[in-house]
């Protein structure tokens, strides 16, 4: 066997055939002993006895059948572990993904000895169609927040081709909605690549994107901090940094009201500067590994526009928690330095040490 797709389904009846269909006239016109493995959550529509029927007749179709809703992510999970070749697909059922492609992403792993291909609908050559504005702004605002894990132009697609052997050895959460992110940053790989789709919004069906899928979502990517191999070494060194930074704020706020008798405010503001000129240079040479010369001042800038953008959400958080939520005022600002020291680490790998 060359090729196993995996294709989850919850409610697809109208597609899945299409899709298999399909799936199998590229194989045989590009000769890829290919399998089709899809793994239905007991849709109530009837999606698997469809597919029972289908594979009764077909041996390249497979179907796994689990007892409920349980999730996208776990659903891929199942068919890798039943997968019978050394390369894994991994397509939606909605017919948003281009059947033409599988053969252009399969020969770049077979002749090109590339690890993972990503069906990419932003980079160049690539789109969405029918997709209206909101969708389009989640979907970017979810890709950039992955920038800090990342430089893949679309590290949440669903359309994706790897090694198996990528995969061994890493542990995968089963709850999720976006497995490309997660193996992005987990697996062993040296060679990824972007292959431009045009990804068309589903016909038929529902859409089982929702707010659960969102919150899972930022829950994973904060999980993914600490489990990327070159993150989490940054993560700690930024927190030591700023642990430091702290402590200069403390000295030069009391040394400079106590001490030189200056305004106290006055004192908080310079300090402030103080202690994010200090975090900067250290940040800069010891957490993103840069030359200190390097694009000095541009990135000075950068960091004190993220640290005022952290600073307002501190105290807007600070705010609310206090205010709205009655939540007591020393407790609140913890929350607030834990949510804007996450978006501060975040603001400066994407941004300021981008380049
Ligand atoms: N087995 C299983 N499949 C799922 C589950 N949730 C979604 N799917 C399937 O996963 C694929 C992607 O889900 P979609 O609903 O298309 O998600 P999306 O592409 O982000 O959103 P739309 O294209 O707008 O619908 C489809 O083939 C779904 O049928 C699930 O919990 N279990
Ligand atoms: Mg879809």
């Amino acid at each position: 066997m060359d090729l196993s797709v995996v294709i989850p389904t919850y409610n697809e009846k109208e597609n899945i055939v299409i899709l298999i269909n399909n799936l199998k006239k590229k194989f045989n016109k590009n000769r890829i002993n290919g399998e089709i493995i899809i793994v239905d959550d007991n849709s109530p529509d009837g999606t698997g006895d469809l597919l029972d029927y289908i594979s009764k007749k077909d041996k390249k179709v497979r179907v796994i059948h689990r007892t409920g809703k349980l999730g996208l992510s776990s659903a891929v999970l199942a068919g890798f572990k039943i997968s019978k070749s050394k390369v894994l697909a991994v397509m939606d059922a909605d017919l948003s993904h281009p059947s033409d492609s599988i053969n252009k992403m399969y020969s770049l792993i077979k002749d090109e000895d590339v690890d993972i291909v990503i069906g990419s609908r932003y980079v160049k050559g690539g789109n969405i169609v029918g997709w209206g504005n909101y969708r389009k702004i989640l979907s970017k605002g979810a890709t950039f927040l992955a920038r800090v894990f990342t430089n893949i132009k679309d590290p949440m697609s669903g359309f994706f081709m790897i090694k198996k052997e990528c995969l061994n050895g890493i542990k995968i959460n089963p709850k999720g909605f976006k497995i490309l992110l997660e193996i992005i940053v987990k697996a062993k790989y040296s060679k990824i690549k972007e292959v431009p789709i045009i990804f068309t919004n589903r016909v038929h069906g529902k859409s089982k994107a929702g707010i659960k899928e969102i919150i899972y979502y930022l829950r994973n990517l904060s999980s993914y901090i600490f489990s990327h191999r070159n993150l989490s070494g940054k993560f700690i060194k930024f927190s030591l940094v700023g642990l430091i930074g702290t402590f200069i704020n403390l000295a030069v706020l009391y040394s400079f009201t106590e001490l030189l008798g200056v305004y106290y405010i006055f004192s908080a503001i310079l300090s402030f500067f103080l202690a994010a000129s200090s975090n900067f240079i250290l940040n800069k040479v010891l957490t993103f590994n840069e030359s200190i010369k390097y694009k000095i001042l541009s990135k000075y800038y950068k960091f004190l526009i993220v640290s005022i953008c952290a600073l307002i959400i501190n105290l807007a958080v600070l705010y609310s928690f206090t205010e709205l939520l009655g939540v007591y005022y020393l407790i609140s600002q913890i929350i607030a330095i834990g949510f804007s020291f996450i978006l501060n680490f975040i603001g400066n790998k994407i941004w300021t040490f981008s380049n």
